[in-house]
């Protein structure tokens, strides 16, 4: 099936497909040879997939949601120096033998920035791109190394050239060419309330990027993950691309994990209220885990212990390590999905709607960090608001280039670090 158009038959003999029909009957309508080429397009497509997707999406709304208790985490601020000298000076010590890998995830749409681009290409003004800003920051380290760490930067099939190209235009940032190493994540295609799949302009299939969680997946296929285990990477740091503070690599993170004697660690800043959009960990029947913030019930988001802290306080920032060894356990384990609404064009089938003014659409991914609860522990090592987190989600407001800047200017002044 994958490597020929599918007949008229599969649309009548397979339900998932009887679903597409609409599809079929828009092939019918296209001149040869745009008509072969769209039916192979969409025989690529997992549509088996998306109709289990679609119906445990149906289903979910009865579904128990998890049992979350609070998790045990170290405060960075109530070390002693002494302790973070340690702790870095371990981290540096990995860094040295060429033990960490560091891993951007790059591949979102961005859609709530409204930006014309990948992402980590936005300055948002200091001078100098989001990822310029972590190119200088893994520069620095190495250099402090004596080792070049080396980047894998996942992309999406939809911002891989531009993101390959904005790398060659900057002559990657001084960074060795040999050191970066470019992957594609999944794709997924978007399905409309009712279940049917949809073009979103004139022979284009609506798919979308198949959420950060891809990235184990991407980094087997892509054999990034054999080249990790070629150079001896141990540890691996994954963060996204829309921190403007995000310490890459972190040795402080890096000697906390490794002495921590877990085999995974992300950092927390404190939730600023319960309404932030912001991922909280937790315990998930007992496992390690992060509930997302549109997936957490509010009366847990709202829940305060005696001293009124917040239960639930511990943001997620995406600055995560994994050992190498957790990696190629989870490369070969799937993921839950999660769904959620999003605004895309909708050319075919009708009644069309270029340009939806509210979410009309059902977008699937995973997240990276469902990958925890493959973990018996993970550390968490809760860190300074001001020191290490600058969102840059949306165009205007909260968590825009403008609170970024001023977040990042107040720790940098007017120094590109
Ligand atoms: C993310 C976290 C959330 C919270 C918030 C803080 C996840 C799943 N959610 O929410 O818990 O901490 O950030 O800033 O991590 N990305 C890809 N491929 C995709 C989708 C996303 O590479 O298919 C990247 C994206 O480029 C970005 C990062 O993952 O660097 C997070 O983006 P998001 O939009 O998925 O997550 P967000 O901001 O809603």
């Amino acid at each position: 099936m994958r490597n020929q158009s599918p007949s008229e038959n599969l649309f009548v003999d397979n339900p998932a497909y009887a679903k597409q029909a609409h599809l079929w009957e828009y092939a019918q309508g296209l001149p040869s040879p745009e008509k072969e080429a769209f039916l192979r397009e969409l025989s690529a497509l997992p549509v088996e997939c998306m109709a289990s997707l679609y119906a445990e999406s149906q289903a979910a709304q009865s579904k128990q949601p998890p049992v979350l208790s609070p998790a045990g985490f170290s405060e960075k601020k109530s070390q002693t120096p002494e302790t973070l000298a340690f702790w870095e000076a371990e981290g540096f010590a990995l860094l040295e033998k060429g033990a960490v890998a560091a891993v951007t995830m790059a591949g979102g749409q961005g859609t709530r920035l409204g930006f014309d681009g990948p992402k980590g290409c936005l300055d948002i003004g200091v001078g100098a791109s989001l990822f310029a800003l972590q190119a200088i920051r893994l520069s620095k380290l190495s250099a402090r190394a004596g080792k070049t760490i080396p980047w894998y930067i996942m992309t999406s099939e939809e911002n891989h050239p531009q993101t390959v190209a904005f790398f060659e235009e900057n002559a990657y940032f001084s960074y060795p060419k040999e050191d970066i190493f470019f992957f594609r994540q999944g794709c997924l295609p978007l399905l409309l309330p009712d279940g049917r799949m949809f073009l979103n302009a004139p022979g284009r299939m609506a798919v979308g990027p198949d959420g950060n969680g891809g990235v184990f997946a991407a980094l087997a296929k892509s054999g990034a993950l054999e080249d990790m285990r070629r150079r001896g990477v141990a540890w691996i740091f994954f963060c996204g691309i829309d921190n403007a503070l995000v310490k890459m690599a972190d040795p402080v993170l890096l000697g906390f994990v490794s002495l921590s004697g877990a085999k995974g660690a992300s950092k927390s800043v404190a939730k600023t209220d319960p309404s932030e959009r912001v991922g909280v960990f937790g315990l998930i029947s007992g496992r390690p885990g992060i509930v997302e913030y549109f997936e957490l019930p509010s009366e847990l988001a709202n829940l305060r212990d005696e001293q009124g802290s917040l239960v639930y306080g511990d943001a997620n920032i995406i600055s995560h390590v994994l050992a190498l060894s957790v990696l190629e356990e989870i490369c070969h384990k799937g993921l839950p999905y999660h769904m959620a609404r999003k605004k895309e064009p909708v050319f075919f089938p009708n009644p069309a709607n270029l340009q939806p003014e509210a979410p009309n659409a059902l977008k699937f991914e995973t997240f990276i960090f469902d990958a925890f609860v493959f973990l018996d522990e993970m550390a968490i090592l809760r860190c300074e608001r001001n020191e290490e987190f600058a969102p840059v989600k949306n165009s205007q407001g909260a968590d825009s280039p403008a609170t970024a800047l001023a977040l990042y200017r107040a720790l940098y002044g007017d120094m590109l670090a």
